[in-house]
């Protein structure tokens, strides 16, 4: 907090980052530095700088919205990183102008594997079109969520075009993700054994498209059986929210084979989404999501950061333990305190 308290908090960071009409301004410009920072500034957990960058993010928000936002993910090596620099690459050839958001579980992680996405994404990194940035994934399932929509939001004002959120395919971030997102692509690749099981049903569940990457060389054979197989298994998932069966494809990130199509069904995919349901109307429910999830976040937090609540909590919990309170009364009187405070 420190800072946040202070009633010249907001004069202060002015002075050390520039205005917020200045940063704004920069930022619609298409200033990388300021973009970056900005972005830096909403992942921060000082209270004040959060506060601060939305306040920018505020500035510029008719600004955005009018990106496509796609969401990657799939288990480590399946080939990603490969997968987003030629697909990147493609659509920059397109035209198109890409922001890259890595969420990463694991923060210490990190380190090592943006180090080889540098050289895995060599080419999108060295693009004046493409923006690589990873977004750490905090603390709680919450710091993912507001990280990467804000970072996404300021990517959209600073006018890429294209927003690739990408996931480890094994956590719980992927069902946050696909809820700031237009499309979720899902890669499997050959090689692993047990396909099927490897991936959480859940998020196979999430995929509008499945792409089984590695189909080239001595895995073609064996990627397109695995197709096969996902082809089978997606006619029994309900259709997703615009109306769209699933669909399953092979490709090689590594030789390029099957960019064409991916793009293609995404294109089919939007016009679908346009047909059956607005495509703005289905943003403004993923808002609406965000601000009960913010609220929820919220309070939780406030609650524990109480500490006469806290203390509270450790009381009823010895109370629970011994079999004398049930949870949900214990819950309850906590709330009830915590509210009247
Ligand atoms: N044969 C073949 N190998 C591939 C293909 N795409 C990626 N690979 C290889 O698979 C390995 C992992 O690729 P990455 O792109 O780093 O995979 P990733 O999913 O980003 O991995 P993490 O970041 O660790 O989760 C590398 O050795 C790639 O060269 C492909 O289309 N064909
Ligand atoms: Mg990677």
């Amino acid at each position: 907090m420190g800072n946040f308290r202070n009633r010249n908090f907001l004069h202060n960071l002015e002075k050390e980052y520039g205005s917020i009409k200045e940063l704004s301004n920069k930022i619609v410009s298409g200033d990388i530095r300021t973009l970056s920072r900005c972005i830096t500034l909403s992942e921060s957990s000082r209270e004040d700088h959060q506060f601060f960058s939305r306040k920018v993010l505020e500035k510029v928000l008719p600004m955005t919205g009018n990106s496509l936002r796609i969401g990657i993910s799939g288990p480590p090596g399946v080939g990603k990183s490969t997968f987003i620099e030629t697909f990147g690459t493609f659509l920059i050839e397109k035209g198109r102008r890409i922001a890259v958001l890595a969420v990463d579980p694991s923060s210490s992680k990190s380190g090592g594997s943006i180090l080889g996405d540098k050289t895995r994404m060599e080419r999108l990194a060295q693009s004046e079109n493409a923006f690589i940035r990873p977004s750490p994934a905090g603390k709680t399932l919450g710091g993912v969520s507001r990280h990467t929509r804000e970072a996404l939001l300021l990517c959209e004002a600073s006018g890429y075009d294209t927003i690739i959120v990408e996931t480890v395919g094994v956590g719980q971030s992927e069902a946050t993700v696909s809820n700031m997102i237009d499309i979720f692509l899902l890669l499997i690749s050959p090689g692993s054994g047990d396909e099927l099981q490897g991936i959480k049903r859940g998020i196979v569940e999430l995929a509008d498209l499945i792409i089984v990457n590695k189909a080239d060389g001595s895995l073609k054979s064996e990627a397109e059986n695995i197709a096969r197989e996902y082809n089978s298994a997606v006619k029994l998932l309900r259709p997703t929210i615009n109306n769209w069966n699933t669909r399953v494809v092979t490709c090689s990130a590594l030789e390029n084979i099957g960019i064409e199509e991916i793009w293609s069904i995404t294109e089919e995919y939007i016009q679908n989404f346009d047909n059956e349901k607005n495509i703005s109307s289905h943003r403004k429910e993923q808002f609406q999501k965000w601000l009960r999830e913010e609220i929820t976040q919220n309070l939780n937090k406030q609650i524990y950061s109480e500490k006469k609540i806290n203390d509270l909590i450790e009381l009823y919990e010895e109370k629970v333990l011994i079999g004398e309170v049930l949870p949900s009364a214990a819950a309850y009187e906590i709330v009830k305190k915590f509210l009247k405070k």
